[in-house]
């Protein structure tokens, strides 16, 4: 039967990245994102080789995530695999100057957002003891840089939910991986610095980046491994970066 994937962050990056990658390989699709005309654009591209099926909410809104996840049409409420890929950066500060609504953003996005649309998901998953979750996390998640403290813990508690996930949810034949990316040339940093291109250009030079297509092929490994594989937790780094901040630029 054919398999069903959620993605969150469907409209950019990875999460777009991830449902062209499924959609070539015959998984139909929950796309989830806010823009509208985004997701409409990915879904024509899309549906010519599978199903797709779009949600438009922000993750940090719970009744808007409940509301639509638990009206899901019935053909879709089984969900296989959900890939936790919407989040961001917002600023670059030391905590000192921080902005109390980066904050909020990024432990409302890159946090609750992720339990929100989790919680609605998983019951089925407990129910029909199967499925996958993939957590998008970071480097930032493993070792904390100098400005990014509130990001690098948001990212610090996606690593404690999927360690939790895995110790709670294995039980029930659910496999949980937590993927920890360094730099993918995405519009993260455009979102980081608020539409600063120029700047946000800056991070992704001088080396080669990783692709959010290496993310997607990444994932696609995870869950197609042999049944009795988890691949619980996967660091990756462009060949240029040695740690979040180390990047070796020519
Ligand atoms: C994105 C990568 O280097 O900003 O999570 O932590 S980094």
């Amino acid at each position: 039967m054919t398999r069903i994937a959620l993605i969150t962050g469907a409209t950019s990056g990875i999460g777009k990245a991830t449902a062209i990658k499924f959609a070539e390989n015959g998984y139909n699709l929950i796309l989830c994102g806010r823009r509208s005309e985004k997701l409409d654009e990915l879904k024509n591209k899309l549906s010519k080789n599978v199903k797709v099926h779009t949600l438009i909410f922000d993750v940090r809104d719970r009744k808007e995530v409940e509301f639509h996840l638990d009206s899901l049409p019935t053909e879709w409420k089984n969900v296989d695999i959900l890939i936790n890929s919407a989040g961001n950066a917002h600023g670059l500060s030391t905590i000192d100057n921080g902005d109390v609504d980066d904050w909020d953003a990024m432990i409302d996005g890159n946090v609750k957002g992720l339990l929100y649309v989790s919680k609605a998901v998983i019951p089925q998953m407990v129910e029909r003891k199967k499925g996958h979750i993939i957590n998008l996390s970071s480097v930032a998640g493993k070792q904390t840089y100098a400005n990014g403290a509130v990001y690098c813990a948001s990212k610090k508690a996606v690593e404690a939910i999927s360690e939790g996930m895995r110790l709670d949810l294995t039980e029930h034949g659910i496999k949980i991986t937590n993927i920890a990316p360094g730099a993918v040339a995405t519009e993260f940093s455009e979102v980081r610095f608020k539409g600063d291109k120029e700047r946000a250009q800056k991070v992704y030079e001088g080396y080669e980046a990783l692709l959010p297509e290496d993310i997607a092929d990444l994932i696609f490994y995870t869950i197609n491994a042999p049944d009795r594989v988890t691949i619980a937790d996967v660091t990756v780094y462009s060949k240029a970066q040695s740690a979040p901040t180390m990047i070796y630029k020519k």
